[in-house]
């Protein structure tokens, strides 16, 4: 028997885990870790299965190359030989442009997957960059790069200290939070509540996290921005601005909200003008408040404008970038992601649909078209890196029926499912407990200063690659160095790219540090473990791998602090109010909701113990509430005559569904999770239970103008039953 300390990485709430694991190395329990600082011990039911979740026996533990529909088991030297061949034959025939690449959503929590994702999409040398980001909060980059210059500059809302929490389009009871790293967000909730403070949550559901909120508001599905507006008309309307930062464009803010009274927004949002009014007073009365938003205002049609308008609310009642307000994280690892550069969207577009670039990638709305239509630059190689785009993308079935038609694919995944399928090639990543972990991207929202490293706990088998070595393969094979190339090569040119900017970063603690000394001075275990080393040491911390590792249950670096200004990138140095890359869509604001509703709008629902796309195949996290049905108010059933089934029509597809009537979805609003609709997968679990691809029903051709991102949230359906 021995114990272990391990982040778990499957949602973005960090929780620290303590494990304990028998002699033949299997996990007999996982516990939250007790001694934790920041997450103090909780657990919710997918880290309490990370043992059944690693050892999977469906998951892949070596290559697996398919030809024709057979697939066989390969050593990893014939799997990297055989990507070799496929890429450098498309590249040959077709060029780079030929060439595309997706990281989902895992990336986002792996050591690898933050790390070689810019030097591999460097590499590629190709526009058809694709990630989850435009599948999910790609509205917020794009606000927050207008308004602050930065579009990382993200602020989370300060739960643990504030008077008043207004949640909007968010469901941290079961997503646990996002974009705002808050372990046991329930027991946060009740301290607030404890200590006085109010929730209020603005939702088409009535969600647990409504449940337990003071007072809940339904709101009709994509229309916040207009209730938004409402708010900000009423501040300014009622004198309860008190703005107190340095800002530009107050006075066409208040312009532009003119229109938008309680009156005239009410109807179209199904909110009453008095719960408007009183949204914005209550956030103007409290002593400290803060407005969070999330998914349910980001995957939408207007996701730039409802980004933007909640920071809007939050400058204008005074509390941005304060104790109580909504705040910014000072890291650990330097900020490397802090570029300096000026933001600006749309330095190019994509060849198909001419949607604008944001951060370097194109919308993932657009991959079908960029596969699918010929010409020059047309997608013919796909990599794909922990994707389950048939399941995750909008219209995904028709990805189903786009991929076959490229001339190679490489999938980077632990499942044979849905889309990987469709690879020519598989290539599964290790085993979680096999992986180091440290979350580059998720400490940059956590509601404390805090940092933790966990160390990888089994061993990789011999010859076996970590993720990191697969990235690094797949980046020397596409820039044309081919299957035997040496990763450290790679391993060690971003090392020397992390340590010159940083040294050269203004303000840095080893500004004009020898870089070759200090990349003398870096330990680790491996290429990611000294990039971690060297961006700690970068860092505004003092701290080092190796202080982490003396620390397995974290470090609190304490609460947040105001950064502002000096994250500010703006061309003037203050906040722009009223940016004008922005504002532009509110004119189709306006005229979009000039007509009647129609009769149903679909939302997703994220289930406590699901995780997008692949979690349903471990026996402790299916059945039970995690069912894939159709939430429908129960006057809605009466009024259609609804059975047990029903047919769900949209302008992209359908879907027949079990029908579960359920009085917390508001009437003219049908509930489906998304993730679901499992066929054709290597997963024997979840293919027996395999529920409908809520992403059948979602249309790729409507986006959120601004950003690209896709629109899950709001989709005109019809429903009727089903025989
Ligand atoms: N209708 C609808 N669609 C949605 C959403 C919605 O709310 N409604 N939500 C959207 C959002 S917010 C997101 S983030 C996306 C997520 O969509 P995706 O980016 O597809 O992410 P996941 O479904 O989480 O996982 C994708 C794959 O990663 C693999 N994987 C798991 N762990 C690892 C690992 O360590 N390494 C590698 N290489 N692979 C791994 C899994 O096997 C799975 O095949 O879905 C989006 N799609
Ligand atoms: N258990 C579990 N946890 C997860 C995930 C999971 O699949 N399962 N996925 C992870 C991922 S990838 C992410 S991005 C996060 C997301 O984290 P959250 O954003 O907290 O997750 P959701 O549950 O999608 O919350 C969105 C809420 O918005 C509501 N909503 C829908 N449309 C609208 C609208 O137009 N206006 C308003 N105001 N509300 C609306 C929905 O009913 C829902 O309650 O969760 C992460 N955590
Ligand atoms: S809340 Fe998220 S991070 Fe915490 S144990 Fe559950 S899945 Fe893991
Ligand atoms: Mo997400």
């Amino acid at each position: 028997m021995r114990t272990a300390h391990r982040t778990c990485p499957i949602c973005d709430a960090v929780c620290g885990l303590r494990l304990t694991l028998d002699d033949h190395d299997r996990v007999t329990s996982v516990r939250g870790d007790p001694d934790d600082p920041f997450s103090g011990g909780y657990v919710c039911p997918k880290g309490a299965s990370l043992g059944r979740l690693d050892e999977d026996p469906d998951r892949l533990r070596t290559p697996m190359v398919r030809d024709g529909d057979q697939w066989r088991e390969v050593s990893w030297a014939e799997a990297f030989r055989r990507v070799d061949e496929g890429l450098s034959r498309v590249v040959a025939e077709h060029g780079r442009e030929a060439l595309a690449v997706y990281f989902g959503n895992p990336t986002y929590h792996t050591m690898a997957g933050f790390m070689y994702r810019e030097p591999l999409t460097q590499a590629l040398g190709s526009r058809n960059v694709f990630s989850a980001s435009t599948i999910d909060q790609i509205p917020k980059h794009v606000s927050t790069g207008y308004m602050f210059g930065d579009p990382f500059a993200i602020a989370v809302p300060d739960v643990d200290r504030t008077d008043h929490l207004l949640i909007i389009g968010a469901n941290p009871l079961e997503s646990h939070g996002s974009l705002c790293a808050a372990p046991d967000f329930a027991s946060r909730l009740r301290a607030l509540r404890a200590r006085g403070g109010r929730v209020v949550v603005v939702d088409p559901r009535r969600t647990r996290t409504a449940e337990f909120a003071d007072e809940h508001l339904p709101v009709r599905p994509g229309t916040d921005p207009l209730l938004l507006f409402g708010v900000v008309h009423t501040l300014f309307a009622e004198g309860l601005t008190r703005v107190a930062l340095e800002v530009d464009g107050l006075d066409e803010l208040r312009t532009l909200a003119e229109e938008f009274s309680p009156e005239a927004v009410a109807p179209i949002c199904a909110v009453a003008p008095e719960d408007i009014r009183r949204l914005a007073r209550d956030l103007a009365a409290a002593p400290t408040a803060a407005v969070y938003t999330r998914v349910g205002t980001s995957t939408v049609e207007f996701g730039t404008l409802a980004q933007w308008l909640v920071d809007v609310v939050n400058i204008l009642t005074g509390n941005f970038d304060r104790p109580g307000g909504v705040m910014f994280t000072r890291t650990a690892a330097l900020e490397v992601f802090r570029t300096g550069q000026p933001f600006s969207t749309g330095r190019w577009h994509s060849r198909v649909r001419k949607l604008p670039e944001v951060l370097g990638e194109i919308p993932v709305a657009t991959l079908a078209d960029e596969i699918e239509t010929p010409g020059e630059g047309q997608v013919r190689a796909f990599v794909c890196i922990a994707g389950n785009l048939v399941l995750s993308a909008p219209n995904g079935p028709r990805l189903d029926r786009a991929l076959p038609g490229l001339d190679f694919m490489v999938a980077v995944d632990p499942y044979l499912n849905e889309t990987t399928r469709h690879a020519d090639v598989i290539l599964p990543p290790p085993r979680i407990l096999q992986m180091p972990h440290y979350d580059f991207l998720l400490l940059i929202v956590t509601v404390r200063n805090y940092t933790r490293f966990s160390p990888q706990i089994l061993p990789l088998a011999p010859g076996q690659p970590s993720e990191a070595e697969i990235m690094a393969r797949l980046l020397l094979i596409i820039t044309g160095q081919g299957a035997d190339a040496d990763p450290s090569l790679v391993d060690e040119a971003i090392l020397d790219a992390v340590l010159r900017g940083g040294v050269s970063m203004p303000g840095s603690p080893l500004a004009g540090a020898d870089v070759a000394q200090l990349r003398a001075e870096l330990t680790g275990d491996s290429g990611p473990e000294l990039m971690l080393d060297a961006m700690l040491r970068l860092g505004p911390y003092d701290l080092s791998l190796e202080k982490l590792r003396a620390n397995p249950h974290g470090i609190d670096l304490g609460p947040l602090e105001p950064r502002l200004p000096e994250l500010l990138r703006t061309p003037s140095g203050r906040v722009a109010l009223a940016p004008p890359q922005v504002t532009a869509d509110v004119a189709r604001l306006r005229s979009r909701f000039a007509g009647p509703p129609p009769e149903f709008l679909l939302v997703g629902r994220r289930q406590l113990r699901s995780n997008n796309s692949w979690l349903h195949n471990t026996p402790t996290l299916t059945g039970g509430s995690n069912r894939c049905t159709l939430h429908v108010n129960p006057a809605d059933i009466a009024r259609l005559g609804l059975g047990e089934r029903a047919l769900v029509r949209s302008a992209a597809g359908e879907v027949v569904v079990p029908v579960e009537a359920n009085d917390t979805v508001m009437a003219g609003v049908v509930s489906l999770p998304h993730g679901w609709g499992h066929q054709r997968t290597g997963q024997q679990l979840a293919a027996r239970d395999p529920g409908v691809n809520a992403n059948a029903l979602t249309d790729e051709t409507i986006v959120d103008v601004l950003s690209g991102n896709a629109v899950f949230s709001g989709v005109p359906v019809t429903v009727a039953p089903a025989n």
